[in-house]
């Protein structure tokens, strides 16, 4: 980051760190610094219910034909029917409720896609790109589905159409005028479907790189890592059912109630088979506390069900302390009643350096670590009361343990919880990372991946002919590097929104801009496609809910829930403008025009019927035996799973204890910790509305949530203006304008919304073993708004 320039203050000696530059703002790189009202309520105590449906039922008609909206519901995640674009929680393998296996959240997902509104050439030749960049993020997403393909020339400020053709052969010239081939980057972001994500690692590996970062980078990153370190897979262990069997399910760092509220209908049915729930979190989560099932209507009239039965307010990244607290005070009891708390006999047949862990447990004070968790000690007491004798324990996690820089750490933590009460693999126990993106999974299984296994690459080779390349790729904080030190010239994203999605805002413009050709596969318009290259292209593509017709028919694709289960999904609705390709199509009409006739591969006839790729999936990928066959079955079918059989895939064949640090990272005097999260409208960088409705907060999204006796030792007041800043190893970053709002957290922590706190989460700072930025811990000051 050498060629910052110095902001307006020049030098500023902090004391600490000496700050010697920050990044020059770009225009309309960070979301407009303009307030939309804020207006407060109670922190809601319950999710969904009645208002959830009707909120998203309002969404739908909001924005789809009504017959569309109706067709769409009844098909939602139905046998047969289209995976939700929302997140990546299983469906039931049995009984599926009759209207859709529905949520308000996948519902407001879906009708984001299938919106009656396009946006074409006429949208493009009267909007120009310095008005659009004053939008806010709500306003870029409900301008419509894009709807042919557009380019936009060097110097220019308007977006142009194109030819499909025509686009094809300015990307091949310009990735074949590249002295060599990991000049270019390739996103990929989690929708992709396996079809899709299959044809374009092969195109990428084929033109000759493993730059193949994927919002996996960003994501769930830290559990591959730390999950295939200690249990040798890098997925969770158990099924939906295994939810309705245990005994005990902990949530850690995860909100369901918002980010995979169908996950609360699992944990309603844990609960009435007389399992406990504990969650760990910074925030009350509200459902997490109790659910109102709006599928039961008995339900909605009885109040529903609650939840929590222990609600542990961790500090922000104290779960390392928490985590070895209840497994230093099960020690001791174990001590006490030996052979009553540990499970001895998986100890010893299923697992590895033991002795080493305990040996380092031992070590640590009791106080010292409920002091470090932030968690008052009688409930850490309770807590291990309610594991001490049980063996069907499940821990479920998302970003609040993976976006970390001991984000692995924490991971490997909640398998040593785990490995300790024998707990995985078998029913009603094990891992359950859970993802986001609907197919983030599956992309990585068929080869989205920077660091590819030799022997994924040796299949490409048998079965393709061509030489893939060795040498691991860029993830994505070292792909904005590399833009940004113009060592890579040309960024290709199928879906997402890079410039949003990740880290530092200002230094993430930069990058993209010193691109000589920025691409974007996408469906709805985004800030990536106005934070450009010297030349850029938008490809609109077909999303899950469109029918998708090639030369041999109506097709479908499939995908691999979090649970890795691997199944079908059909669009039902026919695509809002003719000029839209499937990403397949996309794909091989790029590889065509890059690679012409040195290309081993036939494209046209991969593309030609889906099932020609997947028999290509299958020769390549284990695990996909008959897929064909298998994945037009009601439900799909199950992708192996190690873990689940006790079959550990390490290299002693047994399942690893670790041994894992405390995090002591000091702040300094006027410093807070702050996350970086989702309010309940939005659905990554797309923001469906201004409303947080179960945190109470209410058509605004820049607020920083705060504890009130912090609030006042900072002299500051709820309700006032304030600007964020960050310095980290002499960079000085700010978010200008943001709300105080007095809030139930931890003292010393705070908490924002992405993407406008991005600009404040370093490109440098990531997570040790995964790269993972740390978007949950961020040291930032506050000062009155300037
Ligand atoms: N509607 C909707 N659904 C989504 C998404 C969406 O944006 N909208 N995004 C999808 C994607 S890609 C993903 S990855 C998932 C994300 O799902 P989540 O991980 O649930 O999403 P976040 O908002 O990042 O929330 C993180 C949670 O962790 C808590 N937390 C933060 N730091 C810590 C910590 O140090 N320790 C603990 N114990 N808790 C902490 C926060 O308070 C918050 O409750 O959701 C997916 N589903
Ligand atoms: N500060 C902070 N930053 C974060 C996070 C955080 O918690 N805090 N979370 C991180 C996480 S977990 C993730 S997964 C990433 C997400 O990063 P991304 O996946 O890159 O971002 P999204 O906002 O999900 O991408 C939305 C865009 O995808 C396109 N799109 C939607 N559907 C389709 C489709 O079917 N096909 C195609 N081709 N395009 C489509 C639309 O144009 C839309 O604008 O963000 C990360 N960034
Ligand atoms: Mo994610």
């Amino acid at each position: 980051m050498e060629e910052n320039t110095p902001n307006g203050n020049g030098i500023e000696n902090k004391g600490h760190d000496i700050v010697v530059a920050s990044h020059a703002p770009t225009p309309g790189a960070q979301p407009p610094e303009r307030f939309t009202g804020l207006r407060l309520g109670a922190i809601k105590g319950k999710a969904a219910g009645i208002k959830g449906v009707t909120t998203a039922l309002g969404h739908a008609v909001k924005y789809m034909a009504p017959g569309q909206a109706v067709k769409t519901m009844f098909r939602l995640n139905q046998k047969g029917g289209f995976d939700c674009p929302g997140c990546a929680w299983p469906d039931p393998d049995d009984d599926r409720s009759k209207l859709g296996e529905y949520c308000e959240n996948g519902l407001k997902a879906i009708s984001e896609e299938a919106q009656k509104k396009t946006i074409g050439k006429d949208f493009f030749a009267s909007h120009s790109i310095p008005e659009m960049l004053e939008w806010t993020d709500y306003e870029i997403g409900k301008q419509g589905r894009l709807s042919e393909p557009m380019l936009l020339r060097q110097g220019q400020n308007h977006y142009e159409p194109i030819s499909w053709a025509e686009a094809f052969q300015l990307i091949g010239r310009k990735l074949n005028a590249l002295d060599n081939p990991d000049r270019a980057v390739f996103y990929t972001s989690g929708r992709a479907s396996n079809e899709a994500a299959f044809l374009y690692q092969l195109f990428v590996r084929e033109y000759g790189t493993n730059n193949l970062p994927d919002c996996s980078n960003m994501c769930h990153e830290s559990s591959g890592q730390g999950l295939s370190q200690t249990v040798g897979i890098g997925k969770g262990s158990v099924t939906l059912t295994d939810f309705y069997e245990a005994e005990v399910v902990m949530v850690i760092g995860q909100n369901p109630g918002t980010n995979h509220p169908r996950m609360l209908s699992a944990l309603e049915r844990c609960k009435e088979n007389g399992g406990q729930i504990i969650t760990v979190n910074p925030l009350p989560e509200a459902g997490l506390q109790n659910f109102i099932n709006p599928q039961r209507p008995g339900k909605i009239l009885s109040g529903g069900t609650k939840l929590t039965d222990l609600f542990l307010q961790v500090k922000i990244n104290g779960d390392v302390a928490l985590l070895k607290a209840i497994m230093l005070q099960l020690w001791h009891e174990e001590q006490q009643a030996p052979g009553t708390v540990f499970d001895w006999e998986f100890i010893q047949s299923k697992t590895t350096d033991y002795e080493a862990f305990i040996e380092d447990l031992k070590t640590h004070d009791f106080e010292t670590l409920v002091e470090a968790s932030g968690v008052p000690r009688a409930q850490i007491k309770q807590a291990t009361a309610m594991i001490r004798n049980k063996k069907k324990i499940i821990i479920c996690w998302a970003m609040g343990l993976t976006q970390h820089e001991n984000g692995v750490e924490n991971i490997r933590e909640v398998v040593n919880l785990l490995l300790l009460k024998g707990s995985i693999g078998k029913p009603g126990a094990g891992t359950c990372p859970v993802r986001g993106h609907s197919n983030v999974q599956g992309d990585r299984t068929v080869g989205i991946w920077e660091a590819p296994k030799p022997a994924f690459l040796d299949a490409l080779q048998a079965n393709f002919g061509f030489e893939p390349p060795r040498k691991h790729g860029y993830a994505v904080v070292d792909a904005i590097k590399a833009m940004y030190e113009e060592e890579a010239k040309v960024f290709f994203a199928l879906g997402g929104n890079f410039l949003s999605a990740t880290p530092d805002t200002e230094y993430t413009a930069k990058a993209l801009q010193r691109c000589d050709l920025t691409v974007h596969v996408s469906t709805k318009l985004n800030r990536s496609h106005l934070i450009h290259g010297k030349e850029a292209l938008i490809l609109p593509c077909l999303g899950r809910t469109d029918q998708d017709l090639q030369a041999s028919g109506q097709q479908f694709v499939s995908v691999e829930n979090s649970m890795g289960v691997v199944h079908s999904s059909q669009g039902v609705l026919a695509p809002p403008s003719p000029h839209l390709l499937s990403e397949p199509a996309i794909v091989a009409g790029v590889a065509q025009a890059t690679l012409g006739s040195r290309s081993k591969i036939d494209w046209a006839h991969l593309v030609s019927d889906y099932d020609n790729i997947r028999e290509a999936i299958e020769k390549t990928v284990p695990g996909f035996d008959d897929y064909n066959r298998r994945v037009r079955e009601p439900g799909g079918f199950y992708l192996p799973n190690g873990a689940r059989e006790q079959q550990f895939n390490t290299p002693s064949g047994k399942a690893v204890f670790t041994v894992n640090t405390v995090p002591d990272k000091a702040l300094r005097d006027e410093e807070y910790i702050m996350m970086t999260i989702r309010s309940h409208d939005q659905f990554n960088t797309t923001i469906y509305g201004l409303d947080d409705r179960y945190r109470g907060i209410y058509n605004e999204r820049r607020i920083v949530m705060m504890h009130p006796e912090d609030i006042k030792s900072a002299g500051l007041k709820a309700g006032q203006v304030v600007d964020l800043h960050g310095d980290y190893k002499g960079v000085h970053r700010v978010a200008r304008q943001f709300i105080v709002v007095a809030y139930d957290i931890p003292r010393r922590c705070i908490a924002t919304y992405f993407p406008e706190a991005n600009v404040l989460v370093p490109v440098d700072a990531y997570a040790k073993g995964s790269k993972t930025p740390l978007s949950k811990w961020v040291a930032v000051t506050i000062q009155p708004a300037s």
